[in-house]
């Protein structure tokens, strides 16, 4: 298999390539550059080399569907195609747009969800999401006075690029410990947190500990935003299918030697959300109730659907 599709599989599983719609974006585009650069000209060869290139892919972070829909939306045209070069174009051509639409739908959910904060607010993100910070700096471009409590987001600590991230667009924002979110959630007005996946009833899969934060919000009644592109909502789940959540390795929390004999470490890296403690799912089609996820999925499936049972 060409170095591309090794070489981006191993960023994404070793987290140099990470976040849901930054892992969708780098599969789409190492696909489109395999099959720019793809040696033979064998129609069905091609087919299965874009097969196993795409499970390579999708073998590398099990929970985000976005990696998924960004892997098959480069290929969805490669079954149908009538030659060699027409699927390779294809490839080329969907994977492209993939990424450009992917992009573009960031920025559509920055300048709609900047209109939920007001001149004032204090907010509350978790993790690092490009979609939730993109949101938060858009209404400070604005000119919108806002304080934002980031949190840690341990074992990883994306919270620590999260604070560089709001500090280099001048965000007035402050570090927390995980522990510390129901304590501050008092003088929190509104949260914004990313999804890696939505289910079709409408639940949240993302970093772990966005459900407690969101159980925090709901007790001090702070608007609970998710930040979602809408290809992050999961047709498999609609047919029955749970989203896998990921566990890594238990060295990412503690240290070797620090480990009593017979004690377990258990190190999911996602949580679920369910449906009643999200206010607002922030898309580049609008915002939407977790209720209305169901039938936009439908509609972007269209007759595609049965192919998802
Ligand atoms: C990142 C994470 C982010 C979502 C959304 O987890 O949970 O909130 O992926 O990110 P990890 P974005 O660091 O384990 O990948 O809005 O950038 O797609």
């Amino acid at each position: 298999m060409k170095d591309i599709i090794a070489d981006t599989a191993t960023e994404i599983r070793d987290m140099r390539i990470r976040g849901a719609g930054r892992i969708a974006r780098a599969g789409a585009s190492a696909l489109a550059e395999y099959a720019r650069e793809y040696g033979g000209n064998d129609l069905e060869r091609f087919r299965a080399d874009m097969a196993k290139a795409s499970d390579i892919l999708l073998a590398s972070r099990p929970t985000a569907v976005s990696l998924w829909n960004g892997v098959h939306s480069a290929t969805r045209d490669v079954d149908s195609a009538g030659s060699f070069e027409e699927a390779r174009e294809s490839v080329v051509r969907n994977g492209a747009a993939f990424v450009e639409s992917s992009e573009k739908a960031v920025e559509t959910i920055a300048k709609i969800g900047a209109k939920r904060i007001k001149d004032g607010d204090v907010l509350m993100t978790h993790c690092n999401s490009s979609a939730a910070i993109g949101v938060i700096t858009e209404a400070v471009r604005q000119g919108k006075d806002v304080k934002v409590y980031a949190t840690e987001s341990r074992p990883w600590r994306q919270g620590i690029l999260t604070i560089r991230d709001l500090s280099a667009a001048g965000v007035d924002v402050t570090l927390i410990i995980d522990s510390a979110v129901r304590t501050v959630m008092s003088k929190v007005d509104r949260v914004f947190v990313g999804a890696d996946t939505i289910t079709s009833s409408g639940s949240l899969i993302n970093k772990i500990g966005t459900s407690q934060v969101a159980l925090a919000a709901s007790e001090a009644r702070a608007e609970f935003n998710v930040c979602s592109e809408t290809y992050k909502f999961s047709p498999k789940t609609l047919f029955g299918d749970s989203v896998t959540i990921e566990e890594r390795d238990i060295g990412e929390i503690i240290r070797p030697g620090e480990m009593p004999e017979g004690v377990k470490v258990f190190n999911p890296v996602f949580d679920t959300t369910p449906a009643k403690y999200i206010d607002n799912i922030i898309t580049e089609l609008g915002i939407m109730s977790p209720g209305s996820v169901y039938g936009v999925m439908v509609r972007q499936l269209g007759d595609r659907i049965s192919g998802y049972m």
